[in-house]
């Protein structure tokens, strides 16, 4: 049992998951912690690239800036994930895609380990680092497809400008259509779950307030308080891996 999971809050929990016919969960980067992904925010202080916070070499004021140390800053991300894997949380997840009669996960991960672990349709909110785009045309390539030492920035295929990393940064709009179809389910689910997330981004954390004003019951996982924690009808306090295995252990 979770070391700060209260035994009545798991309970209540699990009693609505027997329930729900419509679930919804959004996760960030506290799902992939287990999996050996560092987080932006562990440990109190934000990540820092070179000096420079992540919100600043993460945002679309440095691509036009310096687009090279931007692709600098996801080849170092890409080589520090393509060794891990996904981790229970996110099976747990990709479990659960199949027991509703709707089922939506969203995230604000850009590490694609929901999609590895099984789970199909994953609304990325943010995008994917094993994507690129162009800054032209927007024709996209698979990074899988290509090694981390191919020139950079790469030149798109189709008419020869630079490619940027197919992620959204910070001051950039979402995809196109992501967030409403996410925004869609959140507005129509019974049972919201928010892990992972320290709940301080924009316009990710407007989903689970659509979801608590749609009167969904609203869970929260996180080993520590986040600004989310207070509206949430269930915080249980430990980590994803851990605590979805015990909220999944009585199915
Ligand atoms: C935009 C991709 C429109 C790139 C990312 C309203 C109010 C205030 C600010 C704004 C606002 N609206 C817009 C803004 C500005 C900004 C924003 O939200 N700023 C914040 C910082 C205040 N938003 C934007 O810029 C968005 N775009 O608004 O466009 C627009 C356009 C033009 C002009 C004006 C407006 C775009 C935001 C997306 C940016 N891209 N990622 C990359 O990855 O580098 S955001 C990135 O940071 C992640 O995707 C994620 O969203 C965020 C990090 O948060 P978390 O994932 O929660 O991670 P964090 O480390 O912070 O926390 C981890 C948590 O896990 C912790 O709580 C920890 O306790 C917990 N944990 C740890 N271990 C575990 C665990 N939990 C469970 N289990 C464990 N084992
Ligand atoms: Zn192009």
């Amino acid at each position: 049992m979770p070391p700060h999971t209260s035994t009545d809050a798991l309970e209540e929990v699990r009693a609505r998951l027997r329930a729900a016919r419509r679930a919804f969960v959004l996760t960030g980067a506290g799902v992939s912690a287990e999996s050996g992904v560092p987080t932006f925010r562990g440990g109190g202080q934000a990540a820092v690239w070179k000096g420079m916070p992540f919100s600043l070499i993460s945002s679309a004021e440095m691509l036009e800036r310096d687009l090279p140390a931007v692709w600098e800053w996801f080849d170092y991300r890409r080589g520090v994930l393509q060794d891990l894997r996904p981790n229970p949380a996110h099976q747990v997840l990709a479990a659960w895609q199949d027991k509703f009669d709707a089922f939506t996960l969203v995230t604000q991960n850009i590490d694609d380990l929901h999609a590895r672990a099984g789970s199909r349709a994953v609304l990325e909110l943010h995008g994917n680092i094993w994507r690129a785009r162009c800054t032209l045309c927007h024709a996209r390539t698979d990074l899988r497809e290509c090694s981390n030492e191919d020139e950079r920035p790469p030149a798109c295929r189709e008419c020869g400008s630079p490619m940027r990393p197919d992620v959204v940064l910070f001051g950039e709009m979402l995809p196109p259509g992501v967030f409403e179809r996410a925004a869609e389910a959140a507005a129509r689910c019974d049972l919201c779950f928010v892990i992972g997330t320290s709940a301080l981004v924009y316009p990710a954390m407007h989903l689970p307030e659509i979801a608590l004003q749609a009167g969904a019951y609203t869970v929260e996982i996180n080993p520590e308080r986040t600004p989310f924690s207070a509206y949430c009808h269930a915080a249980l306090q430990g980590r994803a891996g851990e605590v979805l295995k015990a909220v999944a252990s009585d199915e």
